[in-house]
């Protein structure tokens, strides 16, 4: 036996056991697809941490001709007590034929000292003719544990169940394309009892994963934090010749800007996806694409959602200069009372020179050189929505790409339906309210006091799971 556990994952075709490997051993390259014997050889994939493997999981091709293999064995039988050097005679007849290929395949890896895991889909309704591949399975003798999983919506775990208690000693439901950190802990749990060698390493490996969870959670919590500094602080200058006015720069400096505020974005959340092993493996291919949120940062639809009504942001702050801001509604034109709201804030912080739109950040004066040079400067972005809009977005991503299991293949879009800053608690928000205005206030000082608060806020809001998130931050 090998110092660390092994795991072969045992089906008939197209039950999901390579979307089980794929989901448990967080590997996007495992190969999954809808038409049966995508799984031909078998292969292994570690769970890694740290570098070392504390388990090993084995795809394999699946089940079939599991009758006439039986059949076969059966034939071949003296007496119980050596069924399994029988299924090792059958290994040794077929291996080098051409009869029996995905069995011999899917055997050799059990009979060198791998665990069962025997997926099924609990979706399709269970018939007779699966019992000679649990029969195999208990001929081999080794350490086995049923998985029932769901490849779509109906459900026959009842009549499942009934059966696979027959042949395996430990059944559990397990969705390769919706389990959660703590089903994946539970399903370790259970094979800690499989086999007395294995309950320390195991073990062991549970508490790895922990570990390893939580430095995730601290990784993701910073580097939202400084995603969040980075966009609140960043700001372009230009200096201008005498000759020169700013319209002559006007739609290139806010193109670039704004564009710049989008990468970094776009960075931090690709960092957080590898921080949570969601790697694109192949660029070209459309349908292992890694997680897309189309949404753009400043499109209009992405500052009306979220839940982020008017009402709350001017509970927020933004509330300077909000008559003034009434009255502009008419120059900047079209906008809601927010829009003109949140453009008198900016008014009344005096010194705004141009506006384009209120989500759009606008290019000031801010002094002239001598030989009448001029300094112009865009940013920080002023909007008071703008960082609660960031880390909604990215608190929206976080979750969705935390709970994302790497079996899933399809883009991941976001749902822009609810949003959590809006639920976040009073003083939660007063205090980021604060921050958030230091920040836009300190471009280019020193923020580290500042983004390390932000990370430890942060850190707490990433502790929770994402649906509870907003209960538990229920407005005091
Ligand atoms: N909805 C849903 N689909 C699933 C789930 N598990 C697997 N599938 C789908 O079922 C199909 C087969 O999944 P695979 O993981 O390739 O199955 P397999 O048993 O490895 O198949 P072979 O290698 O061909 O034997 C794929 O289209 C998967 O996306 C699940 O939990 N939910
Ligand atoms: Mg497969």
């Amino acid at each position: 036996m090998k110092s660390h556990p092994q795991f072969a994952v045992i089906g008939r075709v197209n039950k999901g056991k390579s979307s089980i490997v794929s989901t448990l051993a967080e590997d996007d390259s495992v190969q999954i697809e809808s038409a049966a014997g995508t799984t031909k050889v078998c292969q292994e994939f570690p769970i890694r941490i740290d570098g070392r493997t504390v388990i090993t999981l084995i795809d394999t091709p699946g089940f079939q001709q599991a009758p006439r293999a039986l059949a076969w064995l059966n034939a071949h039988q003296v007496s119980a007590a050596d069924r399994r050097a029988v299924v090792q005679q059958f290994l040794t007849t077929f291996k080098n034929s051409d009869d029996f290929v995905d069995e011999c395949r899917l055997l050799q890896p059990i009979m060198d000292g791998a665990g069962i895991l025997y997926v099924v889909d609990g979706a399709r309704p269970f018939r007779r003719n699966y019992e000679a591949e649990m029969e195999i399975l208990r001929w081999t003798g080794q350490p086995r544990m049923a998985l029932i999983n769901y490849i779509g919506e109906t459900d026959f775990s009842g009549e499942w169940k009934q059966a696979l208690d027959q042949y395996f000693s430990v059944v559990r439901q397990f969705n390769a394309q919706k389990v959660s950190f703590e089903d994946r802990i539970l399903l370790l749990q259970a094979f800690r009892e499989l086999h007395e060698d294995w309950r320390e390493p195991v073990e062991q490996s549970i508490q790895f994963l922990q570990d390893e969870w939580q430095r995730r959670q601290r990784f993701a919590a910073h580097r939202i934090a400084e995603m969040l500094v980075e966009e609140l602080t960043y700001y372009h200058e230009l200096t201008l010749e005498p000759y020169e006015k700013v319209e002559d720069y006007r739609s290139d400096l806010e193109v670039k800007f704004h564009e710049h505020l989008r990468k970094r974005e776009q960075k931090a959340r690709s960092d957080i996806e590898k921080i949570y092993q969601h790697v694109l493996i192949n660029k070209q291919e459309k349908e292992i694409a890694k997680p897309i949120f189309n949404q753009d940062l400043f499109a209009e639809s992405t500052w009306d959602m979220l839940g982020l009504s008017a009402v709350q942001l001017l509970g927020l702050g933004a509330v300077g200069g909000a008559v003034a801001g009434g009255a502009l509604d008419a120059v900047v034109g079209g906008s809601s009372f927010m829009a003109g709201a949140i453009t008198g804030a900016l008014l009344g912080a005096g010194s705004v020179f141009y506006f384009s739109t209120n989500r759009f950040a606008s290019i000031e004066a801010i002094g002239s050189y001598l030989q009448g040079k001029n300094i112009v400067r865009i940013g920080p972005h002023k909007n008071k929505n703008f960082p609660w809009i960031l880390l909604d977005r990215a608190l929206l991503h976080y979750f969705s790409v935390r709970d994302w299991a790497h079996s899933r293949r399809e883009t991941l879009v976001l749902q822009n339906d609810s949003g959590y800053v809006g639920d976040l608690r009073q003083s939660t928000k007063r205090e980021l309210t604060q921050i958030f205005s230091t920040l836009t206030k300190k471009a280019g000082k020193n923020t580290q006091e500042a983004q390390i608060r932000l990370g430890e806020i942060i850190g707490e809001l990433l502790l929770h799971d994402s649906k509870k998130l907003n209960e538990a931050y229920q407005k005091d």
